[in-house]
C-alpha cells in the first residue's frame, strides 16, 4: 500500500487512486535502474504533498509580489541556506521547475539569441539543453559541440580547448547524462578561463555523488552550477542553480522574472528536507554505496561479456554497448523491464543507429542502493539483465526473471509503500 496512506484519494477518486498504488506496487517490485531515478523518503513525499502547493510567492524571500508569505519566506530560506551550506556554493537559487528550465536560465542570463554556447553533444552523453540542435538552445543560439575519444569512450578535452579557442563560446556547458566517468572540473575551468567563457557544470546526474564526497566538487571551478535535485540527491522533482557572488545576480533575475513565474513552494519545501537528509553522515556512506554498487554491477556485466562506454564506471552509471550482441537498445530494454528490471535504452556514442532505435542501455545505482541492495547482490543482476537479453522474445522465461527480482526485492523496504 501506498504510505503515506491515501484514503481521501481512494473516497475521492478511486481511479486516480488505483493507479497511484499500481505505480507504488510498480516501484516496489522492481529493480529500478534508471540512471536519473531514486526513491525520495516518506518525509520528502509527505512535503511534497502539503498546503504548500496552495500558495503563489513570485520574487524572492522579502521581495515576493504577493502577500501572505510569512511561512513560504522561511521555507525557501531554508532550502537555500541548507543548498549552500551542503555544497559550500556563495548562492543557490532553488526555484527552477527542473533541469531544463535551470539550463536555460543560464542561456537567459550569459547569451544573447544567437550567441555561442558549448556543450557535450547528446549522443557523446550530454544533455538536449547543452546546445543539442532540436532543442531551443541548439535553434536559438550558435551551438558547438564537443563529444568524447571514440578509442576510450571519455571526453576529449584537447578536442574542448581547440574548440574553444576557435569558436570562443560565450557559456561552457561540462556534464550531461550519461557519462560514466569521473568529470574534469579543473581541466574545463582552465579552457573557460583561457577563452573567456562562463563554465557552467550541470551536476544533475552526480549532484548526490558531490555532496556525499563520492565525485570531486565543481564549486571553485565552475562560476555556475546547475542541477536536479531528484537522481543522486533523492529528493523530490525540481532543481537548484548554485554560483559564486559574482553570477548570482544574473542568474536570479533569469529564473525569475527572466523565465519562471510562482515557485513551487510544496516542492520547495521537500528540497529543504532532502538538503537536510543530505547534510546528514549517512549520506555520505549512501553516495559512496551507489558508487560500489555501479563498480560491482559493470565488473559483474563485463565477466558475462558485455561491453561498457569507457571500459566501467567512476559513479553511478553504466552506459551498456549493445553493438556487438545481435539486440538494439529498444527491444533489451524492454525485454528487461518485462523481466522486473527498469532501464532505458540510450545512444552510444558514434552510434550506428539512430535515437528512437539506438545501441545501448543506461543502468544507474542510485535506487537500488536507496533499497539497501550491496555489492553483493549485483552478480545475481547481471544474470538477469544477460538471461533477459539472451531471451528477449522469450516472455514465459521474462516473466519468470520478473518473478525472481520481486522475490528478492520484497525483502528490501522502499519508503512510499508500506
Ligand atoms: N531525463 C534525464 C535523464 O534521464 O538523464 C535527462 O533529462
Amino acid at each position: 500500500m501506498h504510505e503515506p496512506a491515501i484514503p481521501s484519494l481512494t473516497g475521492a477518486d478511486p481511479e486516480v487512486a488505483r493507479l497511484v498504488q499500481a505505480e507504488a506496487r510498480r516501484q516496489f517490485e522492481k529493480v529500478r535502474l534508471i540512471a536519473s531515478e531514486n526513491y525520495v523518503s516518506t518525509a520528502v513525499l509527505e512535503a511534497t504533498g502539503s498546503v504548500l502547493t496552495n500558495k503563489y510567492s513570485e520574487g524572492y524571500a522579502g521581495r515576493r509580489y504577493y502577500e501572505g508569505q510569512q511561512v513560504i519566506d522561511p521555507v525557501e530560506e531554508l532550502a537555500v541556506a541548507r543548498a549552500k551550506t551542503l555544497f559550500g556554493a556563495d548562492h543557490a537559487n532553488v526555484q527552477p521547475y527542473s533541469g531544463s528550465p535551470a539550463n536555460l536560465a543560464v542561456y537567459m542570463a550569459f547569451l544573447d539569441p544567437g550567441d555561442t554556447v558549448m556543450g557535450m553533444a547528446l549522443p557523446a552523453g550530454g544533455h538536449l539543453t547543452h546546445g543539442w540542435g532540436v532543442s531551443a538552445t541548439g535553434k536559438w543560439f550558435r551551438s558547438v559541440q564537443y563529444g568524447v575519444r571514440k578509442e576510450t569512450g571519455v571526453v576529449d578535452l584537447d578536442q574542448v580547448r581547440d574548440l574553444a579557442r576557435a569558436e570562443r563560446p560565450k557559456v561552457i556547458f561540462c556534464g550531461g547524462t550519461a557519462i560514466p566517468r569521473t568529470i574534469d572540473f579543473p581541466a574545463f575551468a582552465e579552457i573557460a578561463n583561457e577563452v573567456g567563457a562562463v563554465l557552467a557544470a550541470d551536476i544533475a546526474h552526480i549532484a548526490g555523488l558531490v555532496a556525499g564526497g563520492a565525485h570531486p566538487s565543481p564549486v571553485g571551478h565552475a562560476q555556475v552550477i546547475t542541477t536536479t535535485t531528484h537522481k543522486t540527491l533523492r529528493g523530490p522533482r525540481g532543481a537548484m542553480i548554485l554560483t559564486d557572488a559574482a553570477h548570482a545576480k544574473a542568474i536570479d533575475k533569469a529564473v525569475f522574472p527572466g523565465l519562471q513565474g510562482g515557485p513551487h513552494n510544496h516542492t520547495t519545501a521537500a528540497i529543504a528536507v532532502a538538503l537536510g537528509e543530505a547534510l546528514e553522515p549517512s549520506f555520505g556512506l549512501y553516495a559512496h554505496a551507489i558508487v560500489q554498487n555501479a563498480r560491482a554491477l559493470a565488473a559483474a556485466l563485463i565477466e558475462r561479456g558485455f561491453d561498457l562506454i569507457s571500459g566501467g564506471t567512476d559513479n553511478h552509471l553504466i552506459l551498456v554497448d549493445l553493438t556487438t550482441k545481435a539486440i538494439g537498445g529498444k527491444p533489451a530494454a524492454k525485454a528487461l523491464d518485462r523481466a522486473g528490471i527498469e532501464a532505458n535504452y540510450n545512444t552510444v556514442p558514434f552510434d550506428p543507429r539512430k535515437p528512437f532505435d539506438p545501441s545501448g542501455v543506461r543502468l544507474g545505482t542510485a535506487a537500488i542502493t536507496t533499497r539497501g541492495l550491496t555489492t553483493d547482490h549485483m552478480p545475481q543482476i547481471a544474470e538477469w539483465i544477460d538471461r533477459a537479453i539472451r531471451a528477449a522474445e522469450d516472455e514465459q522465461e521474462l516473466d519468470r526473471i520478473a518473478a525472481e527480482v520481486a522475490d528478492l526485492m520484497a525483502g528490501y523496504p522502499m519508503p512510499g509503500w508500506a
